[in-house]
Formats: C-alpha cells, sequence, structure tokens
C-alpha cells in the first residue's frame, strides 16, 4: 500500500505520518508513504526527524498546484490524504490570494490527479469553520455552510469540491470536519503554541476581544486516529466530524496555560483589538463518527494541555527559530 499524504510536514500531517510510519495504525502497517510538501513558512522538515531515513518515507518539495508535478506523483498510490493548505485565519484576514489558490485550486489539481489515475480512496481533510459561528446546540454534518473568514470561505470551497468529485465523478471521497488542534509541533502562530512559548519566555500573550470567543479543543493525535477510521471505514460521499468535547473561552484556556506556566494574569495577559469577522463560538456533534465508525478521543484536555506545554518547554530549539517566522504584529 502506498499513501500521499499532501502537507505532511505541517503540524497535523506530519504527526499523521509519523504515527502511520511508525505503525500506530495497525491496518496501514508497513504501507509506504509519499509526502508531497510545499515547505511555505509552516511546513519544516524537523517536523519529520523523527521518521527521516525511513525507507518507508519519500518525500517531495513542490506546490500542491504544479498539475505536472502532482499528475506525475499520483500514479501507484492507492489513497490520498490531504492536510496540505494554508490554515491560519489571521494570515487570510492580511490576505487571502494563497489561500484560494492552495485551498481551492490546489484541492482540485488533486482530485483531478487522483482521478487520473484510478486512486482508491481520497480523504479531504476540512475543519468546522466551514459552518460559520453557531449559538447554542452543536453542529451536525448535515448543517449549512456559512464560513465567515477567507480562509474558511477557501476551506468550504475545497470541501464542496471534494464530494462534487464524488457525486459527479463517483469517485471515493471522504471528507473530516474537525474543531480546533493542539499538540507538538503546532506552529507558534496559533493561540495555543503562541501564548505558551510567549508565557515560557516572560512575555505578554494578546487575547483578541473580550476574549469571550469559545473552540473546541482536539488532541491532535484523537485528530489523527479520527481521520484514519475515516479513511479505512467512513462511507464515499460522506462527511465526518472529528471534536475533542471540550469547549473553552479564550479567557479560560488562558488561565489554563497561565496556571501550566506558573505566570499570572495581571502582568501576562494584555487584550487587543478584536479580530475582524471572529466567529463567536465553534461545536461540533461527533455522534456520527462515534456510532458509525467507533471514535472516542482518547486524550483529556488537561492531559493533552500539560503534555504540549511539557513539550514546548523542553524543545525551544524547535520553536524558537520559528517565532520570527509567526510574528503578525499584535
Ligand atoms: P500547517 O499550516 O501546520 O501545515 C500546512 C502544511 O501544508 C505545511 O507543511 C505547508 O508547507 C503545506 N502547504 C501549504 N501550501 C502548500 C502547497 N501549495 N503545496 C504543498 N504543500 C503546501 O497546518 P495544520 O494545522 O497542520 O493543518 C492541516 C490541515 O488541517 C489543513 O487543511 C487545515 O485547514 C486543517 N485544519 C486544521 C486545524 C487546526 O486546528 N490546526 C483545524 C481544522 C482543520
Ligand atoms: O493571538 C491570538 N489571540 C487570540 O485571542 C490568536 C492567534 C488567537 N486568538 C483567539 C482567536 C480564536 O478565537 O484564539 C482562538 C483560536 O485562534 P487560532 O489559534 O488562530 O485558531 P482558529 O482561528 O480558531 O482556527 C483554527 O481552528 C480551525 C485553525 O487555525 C484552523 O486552521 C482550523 O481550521
Amino acid at each position: 500500500m502506498r499513501i500521499l499524504v499532501t502537507g505532511g510536514a505541517g503540524f497535523i500531517g506530519s504527526h499523521y505520518v509519523r504515527t502511520l510510519l511508525s505503525g500506530g495504525y495497525p491496518a496501514y502497517a508497513g504501507a509506504a508513504v509519499t509526502v508531497l510538501d510545499k515547505l511555505t513558512y509552516s511546513g519544516n522538515r524537523e517536523n519529520l526527524a523523527p521518521v527521516d531515513g525511513d525507507p518507508a518515507l519519500t518525500f517531495v518539495e513542490g506546490d500542491i498546484c504544479d498539475a505536472g508535478l502532482v499528475g506525475e506523483l499520483m500514479p501507484g498510490h492507492d489513497a490520498v490524504v490531504h492536510f496540505a493548505a494554508e490554515s491560519h485565519v489571521d494570515r487570510s484576514i492580511l490576505g487571502a490570494g494563497p489561500f484560494v489558490t492552495t485551498n481551492v485550486l490546489g484541492t482540485q489539481v488533486l482530485l483531478d490527479a487522483a482521478r487520473a489515475a484510478g486512486v482508491g480512496r481520497f480523504l479531504h481533510v476540512s475543519t468546522d469553520e466551514v459552518y460559520g459561528s453557531i449559538q447554542e446546540g452543536s453542529w451536525t454534518e448535515e448543517w449549512p455552510l456559512a464560513p465567515n473568514s477567507p480562509y474558511s470561505a477557501s476551506k468550504a470551497g475545497s470541501d464542496l469540491l471534494a464530494l462534487a468529485y464524488h457525486r459527479t465523478h463517483g469517485m471515493e471521497v471522504v471528507v473530516t470536519r474537525c474543531s480546533n488542534n493542539y499538540g507538538h509541533y503546532q506552529f507558534p502562530e496559533k493561540v495555543i503554541p503562541l501564548f505558551v512559548t510567549n508565557l515560557i519566555d516572560g512575555a505578554t500573550v494578546p487575547l483578541y476581544g473580550d476574549g469571550g470567543n469559545i473552540r473546541d479543543w482536539l488532541h491532535v493525535s484523537d485528530h489523527c486516529a479520527g481521520i484514519q477510521l475515516a479513511l479505512e471505514k467512513g462511507r464515499s460521499g460522506e462527511v465526518y466530524n472529528i471534536g475533542g468535547g471540550r469547549e473553552l473561552t479564550n479567557r479560560e484556556l488562558t488561565e489554563v496555560l497561565l496556571d501550566a506556566t506558573g505566570r499570572d494574569w495581571d502582568s501576562s495577559v494584555r487584550y487587543v483589538e478584536d479580530r475582524k469577522g471572529h466567529d463567536r463560538r465553534y461545536s461540533l456533534s461527533i455522534e456520527k463518527i462515534r456510532n458509525e465508525l467507533g471514535y472516542t478521543p482518547q486524550i483529556t484536555f488537561e492531559q493533552g494541555i500539560a503534555e504540549t506545554v511539557a513539550w514546548y518547554k523542553e524543545n525551544r530549539a524547535w520553536w524558537e527559530p520559528l517565532k520570527a517566522r509567526a510574528a503578525l504584529g499584535h
């Protein structure tokens, strides 16, 4: 079996590749992996260092929008797991171009190449942000899409394209929509690694607006386990939500991170101008993947945060050079 993983040098894709190659998904033990990654500011070969030199891993530096390259690479693969994307909402507010190009056009290029090569399965990694923002209750997979940021609009475009290739061409496509991931190797622009690394360094953290926005937190290993279930057993043409089941306001999250780093609120937290179009609350129903595929998140938030903060404390050499690349000027 040979799997093409796009964006495999990013945060979530590299977790998936490291786990797969170390035998963490028994049904795929012995599978070969091709990683296709452009190594943008958030892509990092060091994220794959633990599996570097594994003969089952082939790394290709390249762009998913490059139809020639993707067309050459695709034949011989049994499945595609598509993580590659521009992934940060704040950057999409500063400039939407790369989001539309990579997320929409790049997905179309991959779908066409997979179809031409007769690839057996295409798993598209989408996001809960395609549903917009919800005041009460939780989104099921039938919820209408109402994305609010250029990022989430571009992800909705790619999500719908993937489903359209199933309906139009009968391709084997499964889409997953997950909540906010956290864990090791997350680029220090997203709120948890940004805040943790600032706090470790004795710096302040910028809390947007009133800090009352709510996110559902999902450990990256639970997310990747859900992706693997959907890849192996999900019904073609279906969408599966993957959540962590732990909702927190950003103020509550900040309190947890202050505790974990031994810092106090008054000397550490700066309220700053709100993000434009800031979604108030995300909340996912995970009944479908739980009932159909047997998914249950395994890592409690307390355990996951403790391990994540410990990892950032021990791996300054990984994140310190990335901080300059992450700076957005808040
Ligand atoms: P990331 O930014 O850490 O990684 C993205 C990877 O894609 C990088 O390695 C980058 O080099 C690569 N890439 C970007 N453009 C490319 C291109 N044109 N061609 C080839 N490679 C390219 O992102 P992440 O947090 O690991 O997110 C992975 C996927 O999960 C994305 O599709 C994202 O939308 C989705 N997602 C993420 C979260 C989250 O909380 N991080 C939540 C929901 C969904
Ligand atoms: O400096 C900050 N201060 C702050 O208050 C940053 C970076 C964020 N925030 C807030 C904004 C959000 O309410 O924290 C929350 C989380 O922000 P991000 O980490 O940027 O994540 P979010 O915008 O929720 O999107 C994430 O989850 C869904 C990922 O980045 C997306 O790729 C994914 O699709």
